[in-house]
């Protein structure tokens, strides 16, 4: 890098917030440090009096311009930058090469169990002085370190008796953009891609700087840029060019770029006749792409794949097999150290018996198969990222593979950017399932961890949600959907509700009747989507190809897997999917403990009830309702929970930024229309086959169920 580009890219690393200050609603994320209540910072300030922080490079130099920006902030107190430990109370910033006598002392010894990118922020006292450390083994565990430390003051936490010692229990911690070149953003609600490719490289928005610090504020390490449906021009020369200034930006962050590869792109970018992976030209075009990659990306990720999967070319092409596909590529990356993150989002386009059990067949066999810098990429459930799914069987069915989570931030299935759903609970919900791959306790967490199967390449992805929109996200309140995935990534064991309570405060502040009314609220949004789009194990409801609004008549289309009629299965008999050995025995592929828990409709969980079995209508449920009685129930619950929410949300006026409070109060009315319509449509189209009133005392549907069916939308944004 010339001095010229250095300095420029120096300037844009402490060039915070872009936009002017007016249009700034909702920008600035969880890390708008606005000053705390005189008493707090009052409290803070004598700890915080000076700043010793040697800076070696330019990840220390953000770290020490954020301190001290946000310390200005928060205390309306710029701390003294000193060379020693002062008498006053000293915040004291360091890794062993910066700050070598740290290590010397007691604290020191945490260093060991923080690994490259932990961190610990400790209270102590250095030569008999209060002072409050933050150390690391790296730079960038400085970085993560003092983003962790606002969030402390930002959460009013007490400083005085502050021990933590962390360190990330996923190694790569990642977004996944479905960003294509034309900007648009597949299932993407906030607006159109981040990056402005006509423009890059020679223009480097500054919003891009904005997002890598977010992303490192909640530590997130790496970015996969391009959608999954990929463009081979992506891997030609001006794109790569293009990549690579992102990735100069993003690299002090300590942020990685990956790219989604198409896998036929040795025939369209190489003129080869063919992409078969046993082919030793494919190869050998292969190896040379990645080399010609590194040369812009010296510290490129990988590449992540989605092959012979809804149209797309892969390695089935030729007879080849996933493994084989996976490992063309990771020898081409292994030489730089990259890897292949490779979906096992797949079904093939015959009749399949049940979708839910492809990925499965697909890939247990292949177990142990892959080399060692591939990671299968599992979606937290069978069929696509639905209100609820159970957990997915591949996790613990192949112990001798790393797996990495795919998780969906953006909310394609969830309401999109109108409805507000925290998906910190779907997120943990998935996580803390029991494999029984190794007896109990054998959680997706410690499938996703390694510590099950003692993998050492660890992952995880989450469908990224931000766009263009101001506020990034499209709701506000997707904001914490961003930020709670970052949480989990680095510790799949953490409680989504002391998340959102995190993210409450470092976005809204300490008022404690304000955030006793919305954790309640995000804690439970999730379910009432559950309730009145999917309830009892429903899925694949929604509208055609745009999945917008309901669509449970959606039926007659090219895959029968892909309607809706083959997923809810309601007849004059019953309604639901068979998924016991009665019927596709999905079920089979779990371990017999899961079975158990699932495959007797009497004992089975309500939330899973239509997913693994079809049911009579009359059915009894725990409750002692009728199946029908409750499914009604669940539709107009979910419609009422968000008609409380908006009480809740009104109940705050005055007490957040009025732009936010409007935004998410007209934001909740939408939701609660769209949630009637839900309601209304689905239980209209359900009645037709149960033959039952809507239990009395609930508000009859608006329109007869032909009014539904034929509600058109047109231009519906994520397509
Ligand atoms: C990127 C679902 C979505 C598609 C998405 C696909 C995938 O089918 O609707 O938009 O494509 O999942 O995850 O590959």
């Amino acid at each position: 890098m010339n001095p010229y580009t250095r300095i420029l890219s120096f300037l844009a690393g402490v060039c915070l917030y872009s936009l002017p200050v007016a249009a700034q609603s909702g920008y600035r994320l969880w890390l708008d440090f606005k000053s705390l209540p005189t008493e707090t910072a009052d409290g803070y300030k004598q700890r915080l009096t000076a700043l010793l922080f040697p800076v070696a490079n330019q990840t220390d130099s953000i770290a020490k311009q954020e301190l001290l920006t946000a310390l200005d902030g928060l205390l309306g107190q710029r701390p003294t930058s000193v060379d020693t430990p002062q008498k006053t109370g000293t915040l004291i910033v360091g890794t062993p090469a910066t700050l070598p006598w740290l290590a010397g002392e007691a604290i020191g010894e945490h260093l060991d169990h923080m690994g490259e990118e932990g961190y610990g922020i400790h209270s102590t006292t250095i030569n008999g002085s209060p002072a409050t450390v933050i150390l690391a083994n790296t730079s960038k565990g400085v970085l993560y370190g003092a983003y962790a430390f606002l969030g402390l003051l930002q959460g009013g936490e007490d400083i005085t008796q502050v021990a933590i010692t962390t360190r990330p229990k996923v190694t790569l911690r990642l977004l996944n953009h479905w960003d294509n070149l034309d900007r648009t953003v597949e299932r993407g609600y906030a607006g159109f891609s981040l990056w402005d490719w006509h423009r890059l490289p020679g223009y480097r928005d500054p919003r891009y700087t904005d997002y890598a610090r977010a992303n490192a504020s909640i530590g997130i390490n790496g970015t996969v840029l391009n959608n999954v449906n990929a463009n081979a021009l992506m891997l030609t020369a001006p794109y790569l060019e293009k990549a690579a200034a992102l990735a100069d930006i993003f690299r002090p962050y300590g942020i990685k770029v990956y790219l989604s590869a198409r896998f036929s792109a040795p025939i369209e970018l190489g003129g080869l006749a063919d992409a078969d992976p046993l082919n030793p030209k494919v190869q050998q075009w292969w190896n040379e792409k990645v080399a010609e990659i590194y040369r812009y990306i010296p510290d490129f990720g990988g590449f992540l794949v989605k092959a012979n999967s809804e149209g797309q070319p892969g390695p089935q092409n030729y007879g080849r097999s996933h493994a084989d596909g996976a490992n063309m590529l990771a020898d081409a990356l292994e030489p730089h150290n990259g890897v292949v993150m490779w979906r096992a989002f797949v079904y093939d386009d015959k009749e399949p018996d049940d979708r839910a059990k492809q990925a499965y067949n697909e890939f247990k066999p292949l177990d142990g198969q892959f080399r060692g810098n591939v990671i299968v990429q599992v979606k937290n459930g069978a069929i696509d990222f639905q209100p609820r799914e159970p957990f997915h069987p591949l996790f613990g069915a192949m112990p001798q593979t790393p797996l990495m989570m795919e998780f969906q931030i953006t909310q394609e299935y969830l309401g999109f950017a109108t409805n507000l759903a925290y998906l910190g609970t779907l997120f943990s919900e998935t996580l803390q399932a029991d494999t029984y791959a190794d007896g109990p306790q054998s959680t997706v967490a410690r499938v996703v961890d390694g510590s099950l199967t003692g993998q050492s390449l660890t992952a995880i992805a989450g469908v990224a949600n931000t766009g263009t929109a101001t506020n990034w996200t499209g709701h506000p309140f997707a904001q914490a959907n961003w930020f709670a995935y970052g949480q989990l990534a680095w510790d799949p064991e953490a409680d989504a509700a002391t998340i959102a309570e995190d993210w409450l405060r470092r976005t809204f502040g300490n008022d404690a009747s304000l955030i006793g009314a919305l954790l309640p609220l995000m804690m439970q949004s999730r379910e009432a989507v559950v309730n009145y789009m999917t309830p009892l194990g429903l899925h694949h409801l929604m509208g055609w190809s745009h999945h917008y609004g309901p669509g449970p008549w959606i039926k007659d289309k090219q895959r029968a897997d892909w309607t809706s009629v083959y997923y809810h299965q309601a007849d004059k008999d019953g309604i639901g999917f068979d998924r016991t050995a009665s019927g596709s025995n999905a079920l089979g592929q779990y371990t017999p403990e899961v079975r158990k828990r699932f495959e007797d409709p009497q004992t089975c969980p309500d939330e899973y009830l239509l997913w693994f079995h079809h049911l009579p209508w009359d059915f009894r449920m725990k409750s002692g309702e009728t199946l029908w009685e409750t499914l009604c129930g669940h539709y107009y619950g979910g419609v009422a929970e968000v008609a409380g929410m908006q009480a809740v949300w009104e109940a705050q006026r005055g007490k957040v930024d009025s732009t936010v409070f409007q935004e998410v109060s007209d934001l909740l009315a939408v939701q609660h229309e769209e949630a009637i319509l839900w309601r209304d449509a689905c239980v209209l189209y359900f009645q037709q086959f149960s033959g039952m009133p809507i239990p009395e005392g609930l508000e009859q549907p608006a329109h007869p169920l032909e009014y539904y069916e034929h509600l058109q939308f047109h231009f519906v944004p994520g397509i």
